[in-house]
């Protein structure tokens, strides 16, 4: 058992040390915290829409609300359709969807498809800005394989803030081909996971963006939310429980264990099913990460998801200058400790009906020999005054301007891109509109459960990633996608360019 001390552990995550203006104090904040454990798991409602002339139709309102995480004070919030992140939607491979997305902020906001295979000018990308009071209509088919996919606001410099206070939700796409033995029955034995870390302030009102650490290594937090809930439990009625994993948080890398240590068969990553499943003791899971997997659980189960310490990397920038770079950061680099993240109990439940399938998709690859070109993008950061001023985060040396397109790609070839990573940190790295393979990690082959469909891949300090992928179907000179890191600080902060696909 994990005891209230043992959470609060978690206070001190990225804190220790450091003075942050309007913070709740840890006394104040202990005493509002929940008890751990105390509350249940919220499952976010699906939404499947309604069919209007074959078309899939949503009605979205992205609004300001007020959710009770602490006890005793509300806290402001952004939700879609909901006090506190959005509906968890579904559709299918093959049809067509469209949205009237409303925007009733006082600010401008954008609602960004994750992941998803799309026009340029449907991608909801900070070309797409809605203004407030008015509605955005993307439409467009789902062309890809069933996987879990998200949605989450993506204006200009101001993501960050707006998914931290709430802008965020699921995207389901099945495509009828679901494996018999995996569990497929949403909210029952199909448990979505969205992980997310906060941080409250004196007011327990969210405290975005208080220091100079906060922009250099994004925004950390000492509140554990799943779904929006913090350290929820789950009450598993089934003993093969399929959980997909979802970093949903501003800045923070999770290495995920159960506390028994016991083992999660990992069936899918970002882009849909892995060819097989692969067993794992941990996973790391950096933003915008997903992670597909299966856990077994046995009567009278209790344990708890928690996160373990992930040895931290010293390889950096050739040079010296680096090392006392690196020294320098490695001193003011939130401390990484280990915390408790969830719950699970398990009473008498009921055994699978079906064998785990060994086969579980066909995996889209492409053969580096038919790549058109490589291309390099080398993220980087400045420090001192440019940092200071917040445009410190850059990709080949610029950071993010609206007026420059970074790369033109000829639509149906075959790319590489190599991210290179001369920074003294790791930053995982995303492109829109496609999904990807990885090709090679410093040249060696990627392990087993990175050799599925992804489109965030994370780059260590000074490392080299390859990854390869076709850029089908969607032409457009005029409407850029973005590629960027998903630190979100970091891309608020420059590290994020835009391509076109020709
Ligand atoms: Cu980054």
């Amino acid at each position: 058992m994990v005891s209230r001390r043992d959470v609060l552990k978690l206070g001190a995550l990225g804190l220790a040390g450091a003075a942050v203006p309007g913070l709740l104090s840890r006394p104040a904040l202990a005493r509002a915290l929940p008890e751990p454990f105390s509350r249940p798991l919220a499952i976010p409602p699906l939404r499947t829409g309604r069919l209007q002339g074959g078309v899939r139709t949503f009605d979205l309102t992205v609004r300001r609300g007020r959710r009770r995480f602490l006890s005793g004070v509300d806290t402001a919030t952004l939700g879609i359709d909901a006090d506190y992140l959005g509906p968890a939607l579904r559709v299918r491979r093959g049809e067509r969807v469209r949205f009237a997305v409303r925007n009733a902020l006082s600010t401008v906001t954008t609602l960004h498809w994750h992941g998803v295979h799309l026009p340029a000018r449907m991608d909801g990308g900070p070309q797409q800005v809605i203004e407030p009071g008015a509605v955005w209509r993307p439409e467009f088919e789902i062309r890809q394989p069933a996987s879990l996919q998200w949605y989450h606001a993506h204006p200009l410099h101001h993501t960050g803030e707006q998914v931290y206070q709430g802008l965020a939700g699921l995207f389901y796409i099945d495509d009828g081909e679901t494996p018999p033995g995996l569990p497929a029955e949403y909210g029952v034995d199909d448990i979505p996971l969205v992980l997310q870390d906060r941080r409250f302030d004196s007011d327990g009102q969210f405290l975005y963006l208080a220091t100079m650490r906060d922009r250099m290594f994004g925004v950390h937090g000492d509140v554990m939310l799943v779904n929006g809930v913090p350290w929820p439990t789950l009450a598993v009625p089934r003993r093969r429980m399929r959980l997909r994993l979802l970093n949903g948080s501003n800045a923070r890398t999770y290495n995920l264990v159960f506390s028994d240590g016991r083992e999660m068969l990992q069936v899918g990553t970002d882009g849909g099913l892995l060819a097989r499943p692969v067993a794992r003791r941990s996973i790391r899971l950096a933003p915008a990460e997903r992670a597909d997997v299966i856990v077994t659980f046995e009567p009278g189960d209790r344990v708890t998801l928690r996160h373990e310490p992930l040895p931290r990397r010293r390889r950096g920038r050739r040079g010296m200058g680096m090392m006392g770079m690196m020294g320098m950061m490695s001193m003011m680099q939130p401390a990484d400790e280990p915390f408790v993240i969830m719950q699970f109990t398990a009473e008498r439940p009921e055994p699978p009906q079906a064998a785990l399938p060994q086969r579980l998709a066909e995996v889209p690859d492409w053969s580096p020999r038919r790549a058109a070109r490589t291309r390099r993008f080398v993220l980087d950061m400045a420090m001192g005054p440019r940092m200071m001023r917040g445009d410190g985060f850059t990709i080949n040396g610029r950071s993010m301007d609206m007026a420059r397109i970074d790369a033109r790609v000829p639509l149906g070839d075959v790319e590489i891109w190599e991210i290179v990573n001369d920074s003294p940190m790791g930053h995982p790295f995303h492109i829109h509109d496609i999904q990807f393979r990885i090709l090679d990690r410093d040249g060696r082959p990627p392990a087993p459960w990175e050799r599925g469909l992804k489109d965030t891949v994370w780059v260590d300090a000074g490392e080299t990633v390859r990854v390869i992928t076709r850029f089908d179907d969607y032409a457009d000179p005029d409407h850029p996608y973005m590629f960027h890191c998903h630190i979100l600080e970091h891309e608020d902060g420059g590290m994020m360019g835009q391509f076109v696909v020709v």
